[in-house]
């Protein structure tokens, strides 16, 4: 995908552009960009993924960086952590912060091979790095092949990916497993109200929640929400983050993070064509995948995927749009891609009528909440990859329309970390990185 001249060059769109080029630079901390001065002051995974996305039409160098910095603290069974800490941000400023992680302390992250320094987390994010490094790459060729950039990153991506293919296969059908909701970036979707339900709450007031202190408490996940979250992330610690000691009382399949996998297998094989390694693998693997996440996870009478939860042995018959993101996965049947299509602008999602751009969860769902987080508001990241579905399967009005609804809500909320689906009334934290970022890139 080759990047081009900003188009058109009407005072909206100079006025995003550059709206959105103040928020990178302003989020820049020298080597990565946090998602947000108040709520979210580290480096998140998949929020790299998508700034380095926007930000290789500003500065293909700083986006290179990007990913080399969250790439310097993979660990050594290849997981990319979700959070890499900076270490003169106050403790206090995010929870949970490195002295609940433990990374760096000996028989927590040691097993799994967490690196010295930096502080991380354990768990990971849904793996949108290796689409990012190949459309980095190409927004400057001469720049990345100068500095050993694909050269670099490629074994670093290709173990990425076997960690989740290999390692977290926990259901056994080749499909990788998310074994926390914060691994799947929709922390507190209505899909995980079920696999969650038998997970033993965290005792309260056993910890102190950050986000509270900038987040209006209805835009954010429940107290109840937080002490399973808790829950689990401790237990996976006391196990080292071991994969193979650990219970994992939570493994879902979920689509989302299983087509941006298989659409980076597919980048890793592009990457590897391009610096002359075998391509063969990675495309055997993203055909394996996609037939997978069919077999698995597609439900011919809902017109979308759904989440497997592992334990229960059952799917999780929850509408989210995590479910309509295999749009992005080449190679679907065309009676798929059209079902997908019809769920996305039907009634359940309302695109182009009822909504500007996709609730992250279904209008009609009983858990819907408008304001509350991932349980029904619209995400950019979310819509970003809706719309490259769009144009992938032969709807070019329908993602010119998103593309255009995006734009103007990001600069109408000051590029917020998301919308009320129903108003466009911004929610959460504003000047939010990929916001910015991706503004930019539906802007080139
Ligand atoms: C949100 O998640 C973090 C935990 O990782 C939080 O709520 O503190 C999610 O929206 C996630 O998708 C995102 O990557 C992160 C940082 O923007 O914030």
């Amino acid at each position: 995908e080759q990047t081009s001249t900003l188009h058109p060059l009407t005072p909206d769109a100079i006025s995003a552009y550059d709206g959105a080029c103040h928020v990178l630079l302003d989020n820049w901390t020298g080597s990565s960009t946090i998602p947000s001065h108040s709520l979210y002051p580290h480096q998140w995974s998949w929020d790299s993924g998508f700034i380095a996305i926007g930000q290789r039409h500003l500065s293909p160098l700083r986006a290179q960086q990007e990913l080399e910095t969250l790439l310097a603290a993979q660990w050594g069974d290849g997981r990319i952590p979700h959070i890499v800490f900076h270490p003169e941000v106050p403790l206090a400023a995010y929870f949970p912060s490195p002295d609940f992680w433990r990374s760096t302390t000996a028989g927590r992250g040691a097993g799994a091979g967490a690196p010295t320094a930096p502080e991380t987390s354990g768990i990971v994010q849904p793996p949108i790095h290796a689409l990012a490094a190949w459309l980095v790459h190409q927004a400057d060729p001469d720049t990345s092949q100068r500095r050993g950039f694909l050269v670099r990153v490629y074994p670093k991506l290709a173990a990425w990916q076997r960690y989740l293919t290999e390692r977290r296969d926990l259901g056994g059908h080749g499909l990788a497993s998310i074994v926390h909701p914060w691994e799947s970036g929709m922390d507190n979707s209505p899909s995980w109200d079920q696999p969650l339900a038998a997970v033993p709450p965290a005792a309260p007031g056993s910890f102190t929640r950050a986000d509270l202190a900038h987040g209006a408490p209805c835009d954010r996940p429940t107290d109840l929400d937080y002490r399973k979250y808790v829950r689990l992330a401790l237990d996976y610690r006391d196990h080292g983050y071991r994969d193979d000691l650990a219970p994992h009382p939570f493994a879902v399949e979920d689509p989302a993070f299983n087509a941006l996998l298989i659409a980076s297998e597919h980048a890793l094989a592009e990457i590897a064509m391009e610096i002359g390694e075998d391509s063969s693998a990675h495309l055997v693997r993203a055909e394996e995948c996609t037939a997978a996440l069919r077999e698995r996870l597609w439900d011919e009478d809902a017109g979308q995927f759904f989440s497997f939860d592992v334990r229960a042995g059952s799917r999780v018959r929850e509408r989210s749009a995590a479910g309509l993101i295999p749009l992005i996965v080449p190679g679907l049947p065309a009676p798929v891609a059209r079902a997908l299509i019809d769920t996305l602008t039907g009634p359940h999602f309302g695109l182009g009528d009822i909504t500007a751009m996709a609730p992250s969860y279904a209008l009609t769902g009983a858990a819907f909440d408008a304001s509350r987080y991932w349980r029904g508001p619209a995400w950019f990241n979310v819509n970003w990859l809706l719309e490259r579905g769009l144009r992938r399967y032969g709807q070019p009005r329908r993602a010119a329309a998103l593309r255009a609804a995006m734009l103007r809500a990001a600069v109408a909320s000051d590029f917020t970390e998301y919308v009320d689906p129903y108003t466009g009334a911004a929610r959460g934290s504003r000047d939010f990185g990929w916001t910015a970022a991706l503004t930019i890139d539906l802007l080139a």
